[in-house]
């Protein structure tokens, strides 16, 4: 019968961790390493791509690039499904945002105004640029403050990137000290140290009936947020006005307005005021969390490569000088900084397991079958520190993303997906690398990052969570010599 319907082959079981009713797993993955450290190990025993069972579900964790592109390009659609868990439903309201909902009608239409209202800021039009470089001058201008203190940047970073966020969102912004900022600090720590991290609950949700104080935490942030989003989302509709597009909030109450007159069920597409809130909270969220990581990630490794960040230097110097500032255009024209920029993000990844994927449909990865419902992990710590694709992989070394005469910025391997791919790929993407691009040239372009003395060296060992964030460290921000004499000067609006 299987012959006659020209049915495929019944494929072979995936190699599987040892398991037990019930708690599944969860013995043989006992372990002091941080997860994608440890799913990296495995490989040894159980090759490339293994299934493991988390409680009672079954997890499909996928080490090699072959395979990854297969799951998010190949058969994106069939693995675009994303699994429930108790701790990304409070934070996204059961689901009702972009990176942690489900496959459905819903996530596409969100995700597709959310691509639009992003493209209409994006590359190539004037006021993303603005905007980071009001904020790259006015954090420049603190750091020129902080000269010779030994000091943590992160919170000046962290403004600067959040600034970018808010006025692409909300149209506003946060001035040093803002009560508001340094509550927003407190919420979004608090939610990154505490969802979707695998924890117990996650895996055994009847846990929840039991006091858990990661998910106090979290609900207490939640909380927290929700009344920040909510506070601007009144002001929006107050001040709303169909001729006028200011922001991302604007586009989603155009699509929602628009679609109340048109007497569609707004329901049908999901285009309920929690809907909204979610969608532009992943946004917000995302946008801060994520770059600030990376340019955190960025000076650390600045810092322990002194010779990198003279290179950079030295290019900033040939290509722009010091009579104006950088500007999106220089990109091409910058293939070191680029090719740093593109080392930072393979060697620490923001998001080590992406975002976990869920199969939609019976489907295959290779020969091996794969049931509906099967949840897949890409470990792309696995495919960037995979040796047979990287040369010394847990070396930093920008120069691997160059061609031979240094003049190009190349991709020596396949093994390279820092943002995804498919259907799920980041939603800001394009954003994250204008950002990174325009913040690092900046600083570098005045500053020389150091350790100051009787300090150690920032930890490069990353904090495992929804995002791989860097430990706390204090650097010193000197103005290069010469740069008092020959400052840019400010560009015209
Ligand atoms: C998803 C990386 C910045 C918005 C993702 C995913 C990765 C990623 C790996 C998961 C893909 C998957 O599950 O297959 C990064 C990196 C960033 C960055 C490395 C910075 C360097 C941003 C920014 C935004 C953003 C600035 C917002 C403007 C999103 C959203 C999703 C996502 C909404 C979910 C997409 C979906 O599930 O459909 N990102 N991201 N990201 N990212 Fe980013
Ligand atoms: C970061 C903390 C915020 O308070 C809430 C939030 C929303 C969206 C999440 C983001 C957090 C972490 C990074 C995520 C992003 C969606 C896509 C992105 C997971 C939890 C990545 C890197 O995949």
């Amino acid at each position: 019968l299987r012959r006659r319907f020209g049915a495929c082959q019944p494929g072979k079981s995936l190699p599987a961790l040892p398991s037990l009713p019930i708690i599944g797993s969860l013995l043989s993955l006992k372990s002091d390493r941080p997860p994608h450290i440890f799913f990296q190990e495995l490989q040894r025993k159980y090759g490339p791509t293994y299934s493991l069972m988390m409680g009672s579900h079954n997890v499909i964790i996928v080490n090699s690039y072959q395979h990854a592109k297969e799951v998010l390009i190949k058969k994106g659609k069939t693995f675009a499904g994303r699994p429930r868990t108790v701790t990304t439903d409070i934070l996204t309201r059961d689901g009702k945002d972009i990176a942690f909902a489900d496959y459905s009608p819903t996530w596409r239409f969100h995700r597709k105004i959310v691509h639009g209202a992003l493209c209409m800021f994006g590359e190539g039009t004037a006021s993303i640029e603005k905007i980071i470089c009001r904020e790259a001058d006015a954090m420049c201008e603190t750091l020129g403050e902080m000269q010779s203190l030994a000091v943590d940047l992160a919170p000046e970073l962290t403004r600067a990137v959040t600034n970018v966020i808010c006025s692409l969102c909300f149209s506003s912004s946060y001035k040093h000290g803002d009560k508001e900022f340094e509550d927003m600090l407190d919420y979004s720590q608090g939610i990154v140290d505490t969802v979707a991290k695998d924890s117990l609950v996650d895996i055994f949700p009847w846990l929840q009936i039991f006091p858990n104080k990661d998910l106090r935490v979290l609900r207490d942030c939640v909380s927290v947020r929700d009344m920040l989003l909510q506070k601007k989302y009144e002001e929006h509709k107050a001040n709303y006005s169909d001729n006028i597009q200011r922001d991302l909030l604007d586009a989603l109450l155009r699509a929602k307005r628009s679609s109340e007159n048109n007497n569609t069920n707004t329901q049908d597409v999901g285009l309920t005021d929690d809907h909204l809130l979610m969608t532009v909270g992943d946004i917000f969220g995302a946008g801060v969390e994520t770059t600030t990581t990376v340019l955190k990630w960025s000076i650390a490794y600045l810092v322990h490569h002194p010779q990198v960040q003279a290179k950079i230097q030295a290019e900033l110097d040939r290509k722009i000088g010091r009579e104006r500032h950088p500007q999106l255009s220089d990109r091409g024209n910058l293939p070191y900084l680029e090719a740093t920029i593109r080392e930072v993000l393979r060697i620490r990844p923001v998001s080590p397991l992406l975002i976990p994927h869920m199969a939609l449909a019976d489907t295959s990865i290779g020969d091996y079958t794969v049931k509906r419902g099967a949840r897949v992990i890409i470990n792309l710590w696995s495919l960037h520190h995979d040796q047979k694709e990287w040369k010394n992989p847990d070396l930093f070394d920008p120069g691997r993303f160059l061609d031979k005469e240094g003049e190009t910025v190349c991709c020596p391997s396949a093994s390279y997906l820092p943002f995804g791919a498919g259907i799920r790929v980041c939603l800001g993407e394009a954003l994250a690398k204008m950002e990174l691009f325009l913040f690092l040239s900046w600083i570098l372009q005045r500053f020389t990052l150091d350790v100051p003395a009787g300090h150690p060296l920032p930890s490069l060992e990353g904090k495992f969570g929804v995002v791989l964030q860097p430990q706390k460290y204090k650097v010193l921000a000197c103005l290069r010599e010469g740069w008092e004499k020959g400052q840019a000067v400010a560009t015209e609006d």
